[in-house]
């Protein structure tokens, strides 16, 4: 499988994330992508190559122009406060919910933090825009491949980017990839592109950017909204509005539950897939599932992670392979590549 990793990733490296009251050291660290390049190297699945990057244009077709133009010009914003913040992670503190207005992007610097943010758990750093922006180049990359042949690619990059909505982001997440995959795959020549999401969290800002089209499917598996991060959304009963109704699929499980209730859940996203008869499918592949994530609740074992992968590839589409979350370190590369192995040798 040819793989496009992100050299810059390393670029976005936050110190802390703000949780019940305390700075917490971050979760989402680079160590992560280092395990799964050395574990996809270890067992020689494949080429692995650097982006051609892309311009700014193609990312305008997912994120809004004020809120890329504010990525790009953040850190020099926020070090412009106070020379002693290029020491400092920037945190937002003060939001614009409900009753107070968006459409006015203010002057104030933290407040556009706010503004374009969903949670104080997402530092934004010195390297954050160039991490991510590289990100998102492996994904339009791995997207264009698929027409030059490629069965499947693979964007090994971090940060993440399932909960990075339209104009926000949050839950470690800046620049969708999985959003700019599908709709680079569009824009090739797909009539309709599946996105399955099996990352622990649902993937909020995936399913908003496209909850009014019918040429995307999303289907997202994920940890009950009730009791689990993105909180806001991720309910069974959203299933799509106007051009859109029917083109979303929720599949959220209690925290706790087995693998075997897990599979099941795969089992009814894959139906929902076939049946969409797609062109192409993206998987925002997070292996926070895993037992002993830090962060999550469920039970897969590294051993489940081949059988994810061999489900996928029975759906015979060409597939991109989008790395989104999981924060147990050192089984992070297993068990992604795992996925990926599975998916090979079916
Ligand atoms: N102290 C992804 O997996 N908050 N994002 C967790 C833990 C946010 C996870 C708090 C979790 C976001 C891509
Ligand atoms: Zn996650």
């Amino acid at each position: 499988m040819l793989t496009f990793y992100n050299g810059q990733h390393s670029q976005h490296a936050g110190k802390v994330e703000f949780f019940r009251g305390e700075l917490l050291p971050c979760f989402e660290k680079p160590q992560r992508v280092d395990f799964v390049l050395a574990e996809l190297q270890r067992r020689g699945l494949g080429e692995i190559v650097t982006p051609q990057g892309v311009p700014l244009m193609s990312l305008e077709k997912i994120h809004s122009p004020r809120y890329l133009h504010f990525l790009r010009h953040a850190w020099q914003e926020w070090v412009a406060l106070d020379p002693a913040n290029a020491e400092r992670d920037a945190l937002p503190a003060v939001w614009p919910i409900r009753s107070l207005r968006h459409d006015k992007e203010p002057d104030n610097f933290c407040a556009k933090l706010g503004l374009y943010s969903m949670d104080s758990g997402t530092p934004l750093t010195a390297g954050t825009w160039l991490a991510a922006k590289t990100g998102a180049d492996c994904a339009i990359n791995a997207a264009h491949a698929l027409n030059c042949g490629e069965r499947a690619t693979f964007v090994l990059s971090r940060p993440p980017g399932h909960h990075a909505g339209h104009d926000f982001f949050g839950g470690y997440c800046f620049l969708n990839n999985a959003a700019l995959a599908a709709q680079h795959l569009l824009d090739d020549g797909a009539r309709r592109v599946a996105i399955l999401d099996i990352d622990y969290h649902h993937g909020n800002g995936t399913q908003s950017i496209f909850y009014q089209r019918s040429d995307v499917l999303f289907v997202s598996i994920h940890a009950n909204p009730a009791t689990d991060f993105p909180f806001y959304l991720g309910y069974a009963d959203e299933t799509g509005a106007g051009e859109g109704a029917g083109w979303n699929l929720n599949l959220p499980l209690a925290q706790g539950s087995s693998a075997a209730q897990w599979f099941a859940a795969l089992e009814s996203a894959c139906l929902r897939i076939a049946a969409a008869r797609p062109d192409a499918l993206v998987i925002s592949l997070g292996v926070d599932t895993f037992a002993g994530d830090p962060i999550s609740h469920f039970l897969l074992q590294t051993s489940d992670y081949l059988r994810i992968g061999e489900r996928i590839a029975q759906l015979g589409l060409p597939t991109v392979f989008i790395f989104e979350g999981g924060y147990a370190v050192n089984e992070v590369g297993v068990n992604a590549v795992n996925v990926l192995e599975g998916f090979e040798t079916w």
